[in-house]
């Protein structure tokens, strides 16, 4: 079709070519005159306007892309789209790096829902509330000016200019409340992520017309237990975001691997730093100060928000919302929960919500994650009973209070919810957490004696460098990342080098609320290494609701800490080969009834390759530097004699 239409106007062309030259040499012979003008060439405009304006006057909302003016004179680009007739209303703030335009233009149409559905999947929060919603770019991301510092933090010591995300989400809620006539004058931040970590900012000097934040899933210390490092140990599969987010403002350049396997990415690659060097991320500011700072020194210390919102009055009243099994930010909300509840004297300033969910899920369908169903939409409850008459209270002219508790905690294993007036205490009244050790015991057993003399003294494997234990079944490709923590741990538990310790099958439930605490006496025949511990709910091995839960190990609490900073997380030692050493520390927070009939075990390992970068074994002063040779074999015991037990101490909810 396409080739039969060219011939005909190629020949068209030729013709008037030949009209023209004929009538230029009649008129050359009959005036001997001034050299010909040139001719103009023919006008063809183009087709598309200069501007164009889309007629959206039947739109339910109306959009307005502004810039606004910071203090320092950076302006922000900012989308607000406000219910067509809205009056009065409230507006709902999110600030973040991740592109205003795509998170409000997610689909085409006239209405606000379908509109950011997809992002911003709480449309039945923010559109049936009526809100209007603002989406922010966060300075030197995407529409806004002024330069991008990923997680800003405050001005101060690791800051130097007068501006952060506070003093921003200050300036644009006093914009957004001289300028939008649509508007009660009050204002709510609440976000995901990176987006959950600018509204913990937002608390820090807040605007007298912010009313109420709701951080989700926020990174509160990227060094202990969040995106970047957790006990030392370093995420590297994190690259990749680094990589997108700072390689160019826009988020130009995508990430590229060549293989279908990260574990051979980064197997390959020898080191992070070296996979830094190869790609080009040695480049950028963050992965800089990422290899400067291995260790817990000032630059992380300085920004862990916790601390720095533990330190400063609090007048807001915010919502912690947490996840589970948040594959992410998985120590964040809890600890700002912990920071900020002493200082909720009136018990009407903090909240609490935990659920079983994974990252961002609390704005999805809650009713499973993975294989794990939890008997209804927990996302959708959240969302209903707890997030929209929560934000109604303090957004709305006359709302009344909501009837929220000070901690709305999902327990899973029973998979009910619990209405609770602190966290962590297990039950309404009267219950009480009662730390309680759980020795892992020769023979692979798991008890709550302690070990016995003349049991064998330890149980050993090898941990190789050259082949670390995987965190996931290969091919580990991402897909399905935001479920991995519900992964079946069978996969590593018939390995060679994870140690497996198991309980009798439970003639009780057992329920913990709070953080369990790995307690390993372990020795390593290297200078330096990683100690994974997780605690897992072994299902029964037939389960009839559900056939392929059979024998089915999930994790509840698991985590990793690498040995060098036993002695404190900003003095980096090496470990004394052969001798047995106390490695303490909290795992993430759990909410769980392991239910008669399940077992419970304990798994520890020494890598969880790629998530983490590998450890030499061999103390070097900063792995992301290591060399080839450096990578060593280390054989690896932990210990369960008398005088050197091993445990987890659970958090058991005892009940009166
Ligand atoms: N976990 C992501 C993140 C948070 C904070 C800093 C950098 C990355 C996120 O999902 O936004």
């Amino acid at each position: 079709m396409l080739a039969a239409m060219r011939t005909p106007s190629r020949r068209r062309a030729r013709l008037a070519l030949a009209v023209s030259t004929a009538v230029l040499g009649a008129a050359t012979v009959r005036i001997a005159a001034p050299a010909a003008k040139p001719v103009p060439p023919p006008a063809f405009p183009s087709e598309i306007p200069a501007t164009f304006t889309p007629r959206t006057a039947s739109f339910d909302f109306e959009r307005r892309d502004v810039m606004i003016p910071m203090r320092d004179g950076v302006k922000l680009h900012t989308v607000i789209l406000v219910p067509r007739g809205a009056k009065g209303a409230a507006m709902l703030l999110t600030r973040t790096p991740y592109d205003a335009d795509a998170m409000t233009t997610r689909r085409a149409s006239p209405h606000l829902g379908p509109t950011l559905q997809g992002y911003d999947n709480a449309t039945d929060v923010i559109v049936d509330g009526g809100y209007i919603r603002v989406v922010q770019d966060v300075r030197g991301k995407h529409g806004s000016e002024g330069d991008y510092v990923i997680n800003r933090p405050l001005r101060g010591p690791q800051n130097p200019t007068a501006v952060d995300h506070a003093t921003d989400t200050y300036d644009t809620i006093d914009w957004l409340v001289k300028n939008v006539p649509e508007s009660n004058g009050r204002v709510g931040i609440l976000g995901i992520s990176y987006d959950g970590f600018t509204p913990l900012m937002a608390l820090v000097d807040p605007h007298p017309a912010l009313k109420v934040a709701v951080p989700m899933n926020p990174l509160v210390d990227g060094w202990i237990g969040d995106d970047w490092f957790h006990h030392g140990a370093f995420r590297q599969l994190g690259a990749s975001y680094i990589y997108e987010q700072e390689a160019s403002r826009k988020n130009e350049y995508p990430w590229w691997t060549g293989v279908t396997d990260d574990y051979e990415l980064f197997l390959r690659a020898g080191s992070a730093g070296e996979l830094g060097r190869q790609r080009g991320l040695d480049e950028l500011g963050f992965w800089q100060k990422l290899v400067a700072h291995p260790s817990y020194d000032a630059y992380w210390r300085d920004q862990a928000v916790d601390k720095l919102l533990a330190a400063r009055p609090l007048t807001v009243p915010v919502m912690l919302v947490h996840s589970l099994w948040d594959q992410e930010d998985i120590y964040g909300a809890p600890a700002v929960y912990r920071a900020l509840e002493p200082k909720d004297t009136g018990n009407d300033k903090v909240f609490l919500v935990l659920g079983p969910w994974h990252h961002g899920q609390a704005i999805k369908d809650g009713s499973a994650l993975g294989p794990i169903h939890f008997d209804s939409d927990t996302a959708l409850t959240f969302r209903r009973d707890v997030l929209a008459p929560f934000l109604a209270q303090y957004l709305k002219d006359s709302a009344p209070p909501a009837n929220v508790a000070p901690v709305t905690a999902f327990e899973t294993g029973t998979n009910a919810w619990r209405r609770l007036t602190a966290w962590p205490t297990g039950c309404a009244t009267g219950c009480t957490i009662k730390p309680t050790p759980l020795y892992l015991a020769a023979g692979g057993g798991l008890r709550y004696a302690a070990p016995r003399p003349g049991d064998a003294r330890t149980t050993e494997w090898i941990s190789d460098p050259a082949k670390p234990t995987p965190f996931r079944a290969r091919p580990i490709d991402g897909s399905s990342w935001s479920r991995w923590l519900v992964d079946d741990q069978r996969e590593a538990s018939g390995r060679t080098d994870v140690a497996v310790f198991t309980s009798d099958v439970l003639t009780a439930p057992v329920q913990i609320s709070g953080q369990p605490v790995a307690n390993l006496i372990a020795s390593t025949t290297g200078t330096d290494a990683d100690w994974v511990v997780k605690l897992i709910d072994v299902y029964p091995d037939e389960v009839a609701a559900q056939p392929e839960l059979g024998g089915y190990q999930l994790m509840i609490a698991a985590d990793i800490f690498r040995g060098r900073y036993r002695d404190g997380y900003d003095k980096p030692k090496p470990l004394d080969p052969g001798k047995a050493l106390r490695y303490r520390f909290a795992l993430p927070t759990a909410n769980h009834v392991f239910l008669p009939g399940h077992r419970v075990m304990v798994q520890v390992q020494s890598s969880w390759f790629p998530l983490y970068d590998r450890n030499p074994q061999t103390f070097v002063p900063n792995i992301f530097l290591a060399k080839p040779s450096d990578y060593q074999k280390a054989t690896q015991r932990v210990h369960h004699a008398p005088g050197q037990a091993s445990f987890v101490e659970l958090p058991l909810v005892t009940r009166p």
